[in-house]
């Protein structure tokens, strides 16, 4: 696969615009926000228990089980049109997927805060595959806290309806990344991360 993702570190992150074309990408967003079934879930940051802000959904394989943040997920049943993306993910990436987490960010008042992708379930250097479908939002990247010296200035970049950003190598290890709020009036947005999960 090829893309240009100039901004980021090329070793970690890769992203391709209009992966999916514009009407297939409409399909995939109409058909997985009235099919998945999403739910809004508590987890613990910083000890306290606060409501995510944005629906999740969990799908893969049923030994694909996965915790973060104080929550544990058991895999729902494959869809149909999360199979079929995973296959044509595979077939670019030459990777296989048993799992994928999607996110639905309903506005702009939903996001997703700092973090990594670095639970040991993922192995030391996951590839995750993230598809876009919905409203452009802007994903911010920064060098990851090390032995006390605290994270790097972030970059951005918006990612769009149909694209696909794989992070992969050192990835999950340097860097954070998120999803912000913005004051912009926005619609739905999916993400679809596609993992392997160790098991
Ligand atoms: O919605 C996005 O693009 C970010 C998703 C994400 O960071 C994650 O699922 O770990």
């Amino acid at each position: 696969m090829t893309g240009n993702c100039e901004i980021f570190d090329p070793d970690c992150f890769e992203y391709q615009e209009g992966f999916l074309g514009r009407r297939e990408a409409d399909d995939y967003l109409r058909v997985l926000w009235q099919e998945l079934d999403w739910t809004q879930q508590e987890i613990t940051l910083f000890g306290r228990r606060v409501m995510q802000p944005r629906l999740i959904a969990w799908y893969g394989d049923a030994s694909a089980e996965y915790s973060y943040s104080g929550l544990s997920l058991s895999p729902k049943p494959w869809h149909y049109a999360l199979l079929d993306l995973k296959t044509r993910l595979e077939k670019v990436t030459g990777r296989t997927f048993n799992s994928v987490l999607a996110n639905a960010y309903r506005d702009g008042s939903d996001s997703m805060g700092w973090h990594q992708d670095n639970e040991k379930e993922l192995g030391r250097q996951p590839l995750i595959a993230s598809l876009s479908l919905g409203c452009g939002r802007r994903f911010l990247v920064r060098p990851a806290a090390r032995g006390g010296i605290r994270p790097g200035p972030s970059t951005g970049m918006t990612l769009e309806h149909g694209s696909l950003l794989l992070m992969q190598g050192e990835c999950q290890n340097k860097y954070q990344h998120s999803l912000p709020k913005t004051k912009q009036k926005i619609g739905l947005r999916i993400n679809l991360t596609y993992r392997e999960i160790l098991v």
